[in-house]
């Protein structure tokens, strides 16, 4: 029996049974995941993608991980006053945003990438919906430096206890490399299980509590869940892209096996 064939059979299985209330996570006001990885420190390139939706105008962190006492805190976020709305970079000093706004209301996927050499401004890409967003402005001259003293959280501040993120994250996937263009485009595209390689963390932050928070990196980083996160039923706009009408069967089977969706 080939794999496909037992992932079939999964799925079939699946189908005849009652299958749990499924729902991407609502981060209500004191919500936050929390893991036990460092994350990429030093200077090294990364790349962070995520599916985000908020009408929030607050200070709201949707990534943070490093040695803030220091000065090296990598921080990704909204604010009225920083960036007015779009994704702002932040390594403690030095913040730079994109140009188009996130906080609408709206799903919106973004990837954030940083080469690995040179200041934040200068070595710094992001992404929006697919398509590179220009730096819309922001200040400090800053090469990042990250530290380890927090482990990389998602929903809130981690070193002050704080700016917990008010809205819904999908499929946060954290890179050790930079993601290409066209592996943003491609992300945005809705490939659920494309772009794999160089992955260190990935929550899909989709399903019910036990499921939502395996890492599906294959690193075996699993989340924790803090401050009753809960899940609500309504779809992130990706899986109207590519998945059937069942998808809750469909996406059990692929958390049980996702190297079969490569
Ligand atoms: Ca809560």
């Amino acid at each position: 029996m080939t794999q496909k064939l037992q992932m079939i059979l999964v799925v079939i299985a699946f189908l005849g049974m009652a299958v749990p209330a499924m729902g991407q996570r609502n981060f209500d006001g004191n919500d936050y995941v929390s893991t036990s990885y460092s994350g990429v420190s030093g200077a090294g390139a990364r790349s962070v993608s995520f599916w985000v939706k908020t009408a929030d105008t607050g200070l709201r962190h949707i990534l943070f991980y490093g040695s803030p006492t220091t000065g090296n805190a990598f921080e990704l976020f909204t604010w009225s006053f920083f960036g007015s709305g779009r994704l702002v970079a932040s390594i403690n000093g030095t913040y730079y945003w994109g140009s188009t706004v996130i906080y609408d209301g709206s799903w919106h996927h973004c990837v954030f990438t940083y080469s690995g050499s040179g200041s934040l401004s200068s070595g710094m890409k992001i992404y929006i919906d697919g398509i590179q967003d220009s730096i819309g402005g922001g200040s400090g001259g800053g090469t990042p430096n990250t530290g380890t003293a927090y482990n990389i959280s998602l929903g809130y501040n981690a070193s002050a206890s704080s700016n917990y993120f008010l809205g819904q994250l999908f499929d946060v996937r954290i890179y050790s490399r930079v993601l290409s263009a066209a592996e943003a485009r491609e992300l945005a595209s809705g490939k659920l299980s494309t772009v794999l390689n160089g992955c260190e963390l990935r929550f899909a932050l989709w399903g019910p509590d036990a499921t939502a928070f395996l890492d599906l990196s294959g690193h075996g980083r699993n989340g924790t869940n803090n401050g009753s996160t809960a899940h609500t039923t309504s779809q992130p706009p990706v899986f109207s892209q590519v998945l059937p009408a069942r998808r809750e069967p469909v996406w059990l089977a692929f958390q049980l096996q996702p190297e079969l969706w490569r």
